[in-house]
């Protein structure tokens, strides 16, 4: 065991729950700053996302599958944490990756879909449903990204699908264009800017923010609470298997104690009849 790790020894009394002890270990020591992650699948526009928001391109972005690796910048008293895409690689290294940062390495997600793909394929939908399972989406959005890259009628189609789609899973959408919202802000294009869908993404993100220190203070104290219930279960389960083998060891002692006697009778009875 190791020592002097509290969150180690934790890990080693609790190994099912080591993703919540490792968030836990984060919220605790070093999540000071409010963590904002992109998720979804590759070439969706996510580092795209991330560079508009910043105001500077910080993340790599390219038409072919481009983050590889979990990467984070800080800026603004933000620290914008971005993803490889889901379901990219065939050995699965980028998705676990991402689904990490997703369930406990980011206080607020931004789960990325681009609307020249349509609808959500099957790993995005199901992504969504653990998500919110998880109890994950009180702090996430649904980003449709690249709104300029689609006809009008198309979109409105695309978004009606995905609004069935996430019907029940209460995640909010928004509608974006990075590219919009760049232009925008280069060619000082009002117009532009406010079509790219960044007023109401990024008025979300100021709530967050607003929220964040007590969001921190209730999720420590969540997450304390269930791994201290998980300790305890844990302990009552080996107090109970601790007695079971103490009064099966009690028997055994009351069965040997009988046959000594037996045989100290036996061993009188032959001795009397000498
Ligand atoms: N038209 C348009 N293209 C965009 C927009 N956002 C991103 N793109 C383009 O989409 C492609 C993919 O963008 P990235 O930001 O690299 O996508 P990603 O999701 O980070 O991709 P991976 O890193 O491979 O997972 C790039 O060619 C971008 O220029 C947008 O709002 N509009
Ligand atoms: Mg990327």
């Amino acid at each position: 065991m190791r020592q002097t790790d509290p969150y180690g020894e934790l890990e080693d009394l609790l190994p099912d729950e080591a993703d919540q002890v490792d968030q836990l270990r984060q919220l605790v020591e070093d999540a000071s700053v409010p963590r904002i992650a992109v998720v979804g699948k590759y070439n969706h526009g996510k580092s795209s996302l991330l560079n508009a928001l910043i105001g500077k391109d910080v993340f790599k972005a390219s038409d072919k599958r481009e983050t590889t690796e979990v990467r984070r910048y800080e800026s603004n008293g933000i620290t914008w944490i971005d993803t490889p895409g889901l379901d990219a690689d065939v050995a699965g290294h980028d998705d676990h990756l991402a689904r990490q940062v997703a369930y406990t390495g980011a206080d607020a997600l931004l789960v990325v879909h681009s609307a020249v793909d349509g609808e959500l394929d099957q790993c995005e939908a199901d992504f969504l449903r653990a998500l919110a399972a998880a109890g994950r989406t009180d702090r996430a959005l649904l980003v449709i990204s690249c709104v300029d890259n689609v006809d009008e009628g198309a979109l409105t189609q695309t978004l009606q699908v995905i609004s069935r789609q996430v019907g029940s899973l209460s995640i909010p959408i928004m509608e974006v264009s990075s590219t919009r919202y760049v232009r925008g802000k280069i060619e000082g294009k009002q117009r532009l800017s406010e079509a790219s869908g960044f007023v109401p993404l990024k008025a979300q993100i100021a709530v967050w923010l607003e929220g964040h220190a007590d969001n921190k203070k209730a999720e420590i104290q969540r997450l304390r609470t269930q791994l201290l219930d998980r300790l305890s279960t844990n302990l009552s389960l080996h107090r109970t298997r601790l007695e079971v083998v103490e009064s099966s060891f009690a028997l055994k002692k009351l069965g040997f104690q009988l046959q000594v006697t037996e045989l100290l009778l036996e061993t009188r009875k032959k001795v009397a009849a000498l």
